[in-house]
């Protein structure tokens, strides 16, 4: 079998492929997408970084191709739908760089207090300038980490090493859990007022695109610092380029820009701006770490059938696999489609098994559910491995029941899922073999199909009331493929389920939720 490495690849891991009998490998970087097109046929495996863009039309030519590998994290430049349909296993690893970045982030925040980009320019350009660059120590100062996953808990336990006092907001983590790691949980108001230094490591989501606005920085201690090793975009630059004009903001470091690189960006004119193109992920300890993952992670699938980190297909045996996939497809939709829905971080999720389905083995339909639930909040770093780990650090607890009969229906997956804030429950099922079907929404009957743009919309129970949505849509030529609606009787209100042929901008969201009889519309991505 053959495998083709298209981006730089570490040489240790170039040399587990070299090692591994059976395979052959090539390495071939900086082809065009036609180069590739030409050449993808030959491969059973492809390994990549972020360079090489597999698109549905490198799939489509890719006839042997059984595995696509990513040294590293993001997904962005694979197509995951175009691949899952034909059959390729993704793979990432998730776990190789943490350490490289949140170092970065430690780097940048001692950069940032005592001014070192600067003074340095400064001293290169001849200059002796003691009193402009008098620094900060960072004893005793607060420091709020936006986002305690991974990376997030490396930088709090690093920076408690400095001394520092840390607080943390993370709305999917249980405070018990933070309290557990020595970390005190806060909100994201009492982090604003509080922290001295700031850093996010959230991944973009809807939730934090922008998060970092003008509004947020105006309710921050004058003169905060503030760091972004995480994803462009969390930050407006725009605003941040007031708050650091203005001097509120003291200082700020960015690794990450809305786009890369960042061209003529005012915020490098800035005096007090530091920046790093990108460097969060490279250091050589962690592109060794990624590139050995994914070398050992693509051996053990090509020559073993051993599938793990993979984003689109759960580390079953291919049997059981086959038995069970429409299911697992089920599983996870539900889950995608409850998180969606939910507000506030999870405490439980039960799931019930009910009627033929409970006759499998439905271990790895719960790490579905896990998986559907968790990739919208915390994107490419869920995988079909880790997804029940993850849960588990975030003071998830879940409960699996089976139950043989299952009146209405010959087999039906009910999930309940309850936050701080709410509960909420879904029930999905499988018409045919094949197809996924939601057909409760906690009091709601349907008969929804889990796929594609969904709007979800509480209305009240008045006439007119579809046709005001419809309007406001066809505007925008937005049409509507399908809709449900249904009756909240003890709400005295209306659900419409509706799926668009397109995504719904924020703006005609809000457009929607601004219409008189509307109470609440929600876009789900499934
Ligand atoms: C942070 C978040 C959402 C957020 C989102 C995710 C870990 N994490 N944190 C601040 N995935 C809203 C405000």
């Amino acid at each position: 079998m053959k495998v083709l490495i298209s981006d730089n690849l570490s040489e240790k891991g170039v040399e587990i492929f070299k090692k591994a009998e059976g395979l052959q490998v090539d390495v071939k970087t900086g082809l065009t997408p036609d180069e590739l097109k030409a050449v993808i046929k030959d491969y059973d495996g492809l390994v990549i970084r972020s360079a090489t863009k597999v698109t549905a039309e490198i799939i489509q030519m890719a006839d042997k191709l059984k595995v696509v590998g990513r040294a590293g994290i993001g997904l962005d430049n694979v197509d995951i739908p175009a691949a899952s349909q034909r059959g390729i296993v993704v793979m990432n690893t998730p776990e190789g760089n943490t350490i490289t970045t949140a170092e970065h982030t430690i780097s940048l925040l001692l950069s940032l207090a005592r001014r070192i980009p600067q003074a340095t320019a400064s001293l290169k350009d001849q200059k002796w300038e003691k009193k402009k660059f008098q620094g900060k120590e960072i004893f005793n100062k607060t420091l709020g980490i936006i986002g305690l996953g991974k990376i997030g808990s490396i930088v709090a336990d690093r920076a408690k090493g400095l001394k520092m006092q840390v607080i943390t907001y993370d709305p999917f983590i249980q405070p018990e859990i933070l309290l557990k790691q020595g970390i005190e949980p806060v909100s994201l108001e009492e982090l604003y007022q509080r922290a001295d230094f700031i850093t996010i490591h959230t991944p973009k989501t809807k939730d934090t695109l922008g998060l970092i606005n003008a509004e947020a920085i105006s309710r921050m201690k004058d003169g905060v610092m503030i760091v972004n090793c995480s994803r462009g975009g969390i930050i407006d630059e725009k605003a941040l380029f007031e708050g650091l004009k203005s001097g509120k903001v003291g200082g700020a470091a960015l690794d990450v820009f809305e786009t890369e690189p960042p061209g003529a960006c005012p915020l490098l004119d800035l005096e007090n701006f530091i920046c790093t193109p990108h460097l969060g992920a490279s250091t050589m300890e962690a592109q060794e770490n990624v590139a050995v993952a994914v070398a050992e992670q693509v051996v053990d699938y090509l020559l073993h059938g051993v599938i793990k980190n993979a984003v689109n297909v759960p580390s079953v045996s291919a049997n059981l696999l086959e038995r069970i996939k429409p299911y697992l497809v089920l599983a996870e939709r539900l889950g995608a489609f409850q998180s969606q829905i939910l507000d506030g971080g999870m405490t439980e999720v039960s799931i019930d098994y009910l009627g033929d389905v409970a006759g499998y083995d439905t271990k790895p339909m719960t790490v579905s559910v896990l998986k559907g639930l968790l990739t919208p909040i915390l994107k490419d770093v869920v995988n079909f491995v880790n997804a029940p780990i993850l849960a588990r650090d975030r003071g998830i607890r879940v409960i699996e029941s089976k139950t043989d009969t299952a009146d209405d229906f010959l087999n039906l997956i009910t999930l309940r899922v309850k936050t701080q804030k709410m509960e909420s429950s879904i029930s999905g099922t499988l018409f045919g073999k094949y197809e996924p079907r939601i057909v409760r929404l906690n009091h709601f009957r349907l008969e929804a199909i889990p796929e594609g743009h969904m709007l979800l919309i509480h209305n009240e129970d008045k006439p007119g009331v579809i046709g005001t949505i419809g309007t406001t849509l066809g505007k925008h030529r937005i049409n509507i493929e399908r809709m449900q609606v249904g009756q909240e009787k003890e709400k005295g209100g209306n659900i419409i389920l509706l799926t668009t042929d397109q995504a719904v901008s924020g703006p005609v969201l809000k457009e929607l939720t601004s219409l008189p009889s509307v109470k609440k519309a929600l876009l789900l991505e499934l």
